[in-house]
């Protein structure tokens, strides 16, 4: 690329200065067709993003930025299996996992569409067999509690999924996730449960993760101790790159579900990770699921960058980030049930492109990957949101809402509406000076107090949002909206030029976690540290005692 990226970024600076003198509520006046003009739709997702500090010239920059960092060429050598995770030398091809075509996936001249169906056939006759009662524990009991260890891609995804799709789940047959090394975690997950009626899953892509480990084993110890060792081989299943590890640990080879190392972690729920997924909602939903992402793929892949959601979603994401030095973006579902969508995309976004140096080991001199957060919606409204409409930070906003609710419970699901399109209206429009004052006066307000209230309740509006829309949470539009995500982080990627599919920076902590364990627990001296480090080690020994 001849140009730096930086001068390319630096570009978008002269369509900021327009746009700060003409606030969106003027261009919604000035412009009837503005909804039309900026929204667009992938199948069943209507992206409305109207609501942006944009212009016609701005988009044109915007996607000329695209074309010129070549975001068509490099999602080709990803569709190619080329190794764009450079730095571990590896593929990038999760999307081979919910491919529904019927023409070859080459990785490293082997074609991948057969061993991913035969884990597929596999996941299903193992998740029907739980869920029909052919497969039973030790003592014949039918599960009634599976208990999914993993943590970080190996959880997040499965979790926030599981939630999600919980209209598509029995009640006589409850998921659970642990993941967190804090025993209090399984701890509270084993309280009241069964062990005759518990099934483990551990999901590691390694099977070495310290977390998982350590809490596999505390399940293995909790179903040997009540049934016997020779329970443990029928409680337990795993989900694994890393086989001999998992027949190590006693699984049966018949309950090891493999996937590879071109499936990053935080890009796994597709794979063989999704088992939990197919136990909670049935195999024929995970498929659905499956397949609703696939749709996207075939959406982006095939739709020309100025009708293409991922890429609209990612270069505003950077106009915010590099043209307006906005730090941070809201994800904000209007769907409870979606609760914890925005953890899983803080992973997703912040492990990809959470990054400061370029695909050649070069440090950017632009700002890279903004912080990811969210909470639904209205619970959000009567927290943080004050900050978002009258805070000095701006914060771009995704706004997620389903047409359909699942329950039949009038009038919740029009209020829920009625509070998202208001949110995105709020923003964008915000309330003048006049504004406030003629509702001040209007309310009988006096003179005096109107004046010391004016500014209180004044909102700078022009404040960006975008809204996707979809019929209803079903596994099909639940996973379209994720591989939008996934897509939406490779097109910032690439414009970044980051190595969106690497995680160096998780490293460090474990090394250290690791050198401090003896510490920790008393068995070595502490004087190689830090004082700080040492100090709080003397505190937690004095305070232990
Ligand atoms: C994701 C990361 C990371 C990983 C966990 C669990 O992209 O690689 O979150 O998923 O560290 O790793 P294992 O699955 O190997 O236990």
């Amino acid at each position: 690329m001849a140009t730096s990226r930086k001068s390319l970024l630096n570009k978008l600076m002269k369509h900021r200065k327009r746009l700060d003198e003409q606030p969106m509520r003027v261009q919604f006046a000035l412009d009837p067709n503005r909804f039309k003009r900026y929204s667009a739709s992938a199948g069943d997702i209507l992206l409305d993003y109207s609501k942006n500090r944009i212009d016609e010239p701005t988009m044109e920059a915007l996607f000329e930025l695209a074309r010129a960092v070549d975001l068509e060429g490099r999602r080709k050598d990803m569709w190619a299996g080329k190794h764009i995770n450079s730095t571990e030398d590896r593929a990038v091809m999760h999307m081979a996992l919910r491919y529904q075509g019927d023409k070859p996936v080459k990785i490293d001249g082997v074609d991948v569409t057969g061993p991913v169906q035969d884990v597929l056939k596999a996941m299903k006759g193992f998740s029907d067999a739980v869920r029909s009662g052919a497969i039973r524990g030790a003592t014949g009991e039918q599960f009634t509690d599976v208990i999914n260890i993993g943590i970080g891609g190996s959880d997040l995804g499965p979790a926030m999924v599981t939630l999600a799709l919980a209209p598509y789940t029995r009640a006589d047959l409850r998921v659970h996730y642990v993941s967190n090394v804090d025993g209090a975690h399984i701890h509270d997950t084993l309280k009241g449960l069964d062990p005759k009626k518990t099934l483990f899953i551990v999901a590691s892509k390694t099977f070495t993760t310290d977390e998982t480990m350590t809490n596999a084993a505390t399940g293995r110890a909790w179903i040997a101790k009540a049934l016997g060792e020779a329970a443990v081989a029928d409680h337990f299943a795993a989900l694994s790159t890393n086989l001999k590890a998992c027949a190590d640990f006693g699984i049966k080879s018949d309950r090891i579900f493999g996937f590879w190392d071109w499936v990053g972690g935080r890009y796994s729920v597709w794979s063989a990770i999704g088992l939990p997924i197919a136990i909670a909602v049935g195999f024929e939903n995970f498929q659905a699921f499956l397949k609703g992402a696939y749709e996207m793929d075939q959406h982006f892949l095939k739709t020309k960058l100025e009708k293409n959601l991922p890429v609209i979603m990612g270069l505003l994401g950077v106009w915010y980030r590099n043209a307006w030095g906005f730090s941070t973006h809201a994800v904000l579902p209007y769907d409870q049930r979606l609760s914890r969508f925005a953890a899983y995309l803080q992973q997703q976004d912040m492990e990809s492109n959470g990054k400061s140096v370029t695909l050649d080991g070069k440090p950017v001199d632009y700002s890279t990957g903004p912080i990811v957060w969210g909470e639904p919606g209205t619970n959000g409204q009567h927290a943080f949101y004050q900050l978002i409409h009258q805070g000095t930070d701006v914060i771009p906003v995704d706004f997620l809402l389903a047409a359909q609710p699942h329950e039949t419970l009038p009038p919740h699901h029009a209020k829920l509406v009625a509070n998202c399109l208001a949110q995105s209206e709020a923003l964008m429009l915000g309330k003048s000076k006049d504004e406030v004052i003629a509702e001040l006066k209007a309310q009988g307000v006096d003179k005096d107090k109107i004046k010391a209230l004016t500014p209180h309740k004044m909102f700078p509006g022009n404040r960006p949002s975008n809204t996707l829309m979809y019929p209803k949470l079903t596994p099909e539009i639940l996973g379209s909206l994720i591989a939008l995500y996934e897509h939406k982080v490779f097109v910032q990627g690439t414009v970044w030029g980051v190595n969106s599919y690497d995680q160096w920076g998780v490293e460090l902590g474990k090394q250290l976690a690791k050198a401090l364990l003896p510490k920790v627990e008393g068995a070595a001296k502490a004087d190689d540290h830090d004082s700080s480090t040492r100090g709080l080690l003397a505190q937690y020994h004095r305070l232990k005692a």
